[in-house]
């Protein structure tokens, strides 16, 4: 693995490789060096046929607090259109591979962002999601409007960006922003498991559903239904649905090649 200054990447179970966020002095608050390096992960990953789905972590105390408010306090207007950011953003929005976030902590502004890039969002109990940006004179600038919006709907949404308030975990939970709450100590090892099911999973038919499921996300019902038809088509090509079918009538494992 690499050397990043402010990521620690473990290849875990087989198939999953696990991200930790790692700025202690800063609640891993997200600086574009940081981005970089998890534009760079996301780079080799998509590419690498040992790597099938990604577990994104901060630490007990934060997933992670936000943009990196020092540096955001250099940049003028001119610099935050020539912010070299959006290319990263846009990349984990790319990443065609399955993304979970195990959130412990504060998970706020930007970090609650990049975990809203995430596929799947499991907590620790004590986590805390806000969109506090309205406080210090400005608004959510990676998604938080948007995401969010679509995550828990237009009341909640309005609440926490105007406000500035962060909700608990089971609040998280009850509007839908993420799928499980775990107790602190075993969020990374839950989303681990989930991360090892998936990536014993076809590859292609992972791939296809996680695009099928967020194309539904920014379009209309008949487009959503058109694509996952064309979808599901596709996969009757591959060698994955002969080997599933197979499988289950020998009562058997199915093995996946990805093919
Ligand atoms: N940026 C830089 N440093 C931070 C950040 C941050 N977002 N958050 C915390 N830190 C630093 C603190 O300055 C402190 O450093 P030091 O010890 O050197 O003083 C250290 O982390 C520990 O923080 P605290 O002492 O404040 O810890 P507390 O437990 O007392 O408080 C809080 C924790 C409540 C989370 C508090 O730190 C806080 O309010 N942080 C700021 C949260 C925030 O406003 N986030 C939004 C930032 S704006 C944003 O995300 C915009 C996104 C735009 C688009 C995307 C671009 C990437």
């Amino acid at each position: 693995n690499k050397n990043y200054q402010s990521l620690v990447v473990h290849q875990a179970e087989s198939g999953v490789q696990l991200v930790q966020l790692n700025r202690p002095e800063a609640l891993n608050a997200l600086t574009t060096e940081l981005l970089a390096e998890l534009y760079d992960v996301m780079d080799v990953a998509e590419a690498s046929d040992d790597i099938r789905v990604l577990v994104l972590t901060g630490s007990s105390k934060a997933f992670a607090a936000g943009a990196d408010i020092n540096e955001m306090a250099e940049r003028d207007l001119v610099g935050m259109l020539n912010d070299p950011r959006q290319q990263y953003w846009q990349r984990i929005t790319r990443f065609s591979k399955p993304v979970i976030a195990a959130i412990n902590g504060y998970c706020l502004g930007g970090g609650c962002e990049l975990a809203m890039h995430a596929d799947i969002l499991i907590a620790g109990r004590d986590a805390q999601f806000g969109q506090p940006e309205i406080n210090l004179g400005i608004m959510p600038g990676a998604g938080g409007t948007q995401r969010l919006l679509r995550a828990v709907g237009k009341s909640l949404t309005m609440q926490m960006v105007l406000t500035g308030q962060p909700i608990n975990a089971q609040q998280a939970k009850d509007a839908g922003l993420i799928s499980e709450i775990t107790q602190p100590e075993l969020t990374v090892t839950r989303a681990l498991a989930l991360a090892k099911v998936i990536a014993s999973k076809g590859s292609l038919a992972v791939r296809l559903a996680k695009e099928s499921i967020l194309k539904g996300m920014d379009t209309d019902l008949a487009t959503g239904l058109r694509f996952e038809r064309h979808a599901f088509t596709v996969l009757a090509g591959t060698e994955d649905r002969k080997e599933g079918i197979m499988a289950f009538k020998e009562k058997r494992q199915p093995n996946f090649s990805g093919r």
